[in-house]
Formats: structure tokens, C-alpha cells, sequence
């Protein structure tokens, strides 16, 4: 399998794991996982050429580890990002200092009086260096990188994840958090 074909196939991954089991009429138990063999055969059933092997490249080399198996590999989920409502059972965690979150000029505004919301996702997503969030930013745009005060956040009560992949997660961050 080349990275272009991987690339695509972990692009429609995202889509059905988290977001819209559905579309291959597969489902996720509570905790957002699919069985492993159901998947491939699902998958294939919309034209990919899935098996164990190419399906633990695509974990094993995704750039952003996106896709995590269970301990005995018998079944597969996204490690954040999703719509659809599932619990990842994540533990909370005391954040450094400051995150970053990225995003464009035009959510600006919005974001000064309500803050940053998770809109369709199941949180805010915020990273541990600009660079990344930077990145993030650009998928939109021009990137504005905001500056998150994660520590006085956490003293305030506010309670902050980590997911498996390493994304700080949190349910909302107010704008007085946050660095303009
Ligand atoms: C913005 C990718 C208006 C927010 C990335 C963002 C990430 C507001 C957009 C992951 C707002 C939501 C998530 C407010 C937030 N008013 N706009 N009050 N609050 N926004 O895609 O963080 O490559 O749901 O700034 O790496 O961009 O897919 O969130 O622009 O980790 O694995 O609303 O997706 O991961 O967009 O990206 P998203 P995100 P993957």
C-alpha cells in the first residue's frame, strides 16, 4: 500500500469512526469501538482491499496516531475527534501552564464572547506547542494561534484530558482564559 492509498483510507477511517459509523452500517459499542474483523469486512464491502496486516500499517504509521487498538487487537477506535457520543474513558489530567489552540480570524470575534465551544465535536481540542496548532489553524486558513491560561483554568476547577494520542481535551474554555 503506498502513503497516497493509506492516506485516503485513514481519511475515511476518521469519517466512520468518528463521526458517521453509519455510512458502512457499522456500529460502535459505548466506548467508541468496532469490532476488528466486523470493520475490514465492512469496509470492504464499500470497495477497500482491508485485511489485519494493512490495517495495523495504517495504525502503526498514521501521523497523528489517530486509530488505537485494544490490548488483544480484536478491536479498533478513533483516540479523539468524534461527533458521534462516546466515552472514552478519559482520565482527567492536570494541564501545563498554557495550551494553544488554533484557529482562523473569522471564528474570532465569536470566540471573544462565548469562548472556544467544541461545536460539533465531543470536546475542545487544544495542543501542548504552537507548531501543532498551528497547523491545525491552517486547515482553515490563515492561522490565529490563541494562547489558553490551562493552569489558573484547572485551579478554577475546570477539569482537563489527554487523549491516547496526546490532544488536550477540555469542555469549554471562557474567553478570560484565553490570550488574544
Ligand atoms: C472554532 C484535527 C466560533 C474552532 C485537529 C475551530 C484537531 C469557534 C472550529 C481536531 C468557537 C471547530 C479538531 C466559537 C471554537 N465561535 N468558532 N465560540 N469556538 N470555534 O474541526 O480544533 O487531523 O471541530 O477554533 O488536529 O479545528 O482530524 O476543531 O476552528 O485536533 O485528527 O470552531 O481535528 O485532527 O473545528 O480541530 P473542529 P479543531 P485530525
Amino acid at each position: 500500500m503506498n502513503e497516497q492509498q493509506k492516506r485516503k483510507i485513514s481519511t475515511f477511517m476518521s469519517l466512520v469512526l468518528r463521526h458517521k459509523p453509519e455510512e458502512i452500517g457499522l456500529q460502535l459499542d459505548e466506548n467508541g469501538w468496532a469490532l476488528v474483523s466486523d470493520f475490514i469486512s465492512k469496509m470492504n464491502g464499500k470497495g477497500n482491499t482491508l485485511d489485519v496486516e494493512s490495517l495495523e500499517e495504517i495504525v502503526s504509521t498514521n501521523d497523528k496516531k489517530r486509530f488505537a487498538f485494544n490490548d488483544d487487537k480484536t478491536k479498533i477506535r478513533a483516540s479523539q475527534g468524534h461527533s458521534v457520543t462516546v466515552d472514552l474513558a478519559l482520565i482527567e489530567i492536570i494541564p501545563p501552564e498554557t495550551l494553544f489552540h488554533g484557529t482562523v480570524e473569522k471564528f474570532i470575534d465569536e470566540i471573544k464572547t462565548k469562548g472556544l465551544l467544541k461545536m460539533s465535536r465531543q470536546h475542545v481540542h487544544l495542543s501542548k506547542d504552537k507548531e501543532t496548532a498551528l497547523k491545525v489553524g491552517s486547515r482553515r486558513g490563515n492561522p490565529v494561534i490563541l494562547i489558553v491560561n490551562s493552569s489558573e483554568m484547572q485551579q478554577d476547577g475546570y477539569k482537563f484530558y489527554q487523549s491516547e494520542n496526546g490532544v488536550w481535551l477540555t469542555d469549554h474554555v471562557p474567553a478570560k482564559y484565553i490570550q488574544f
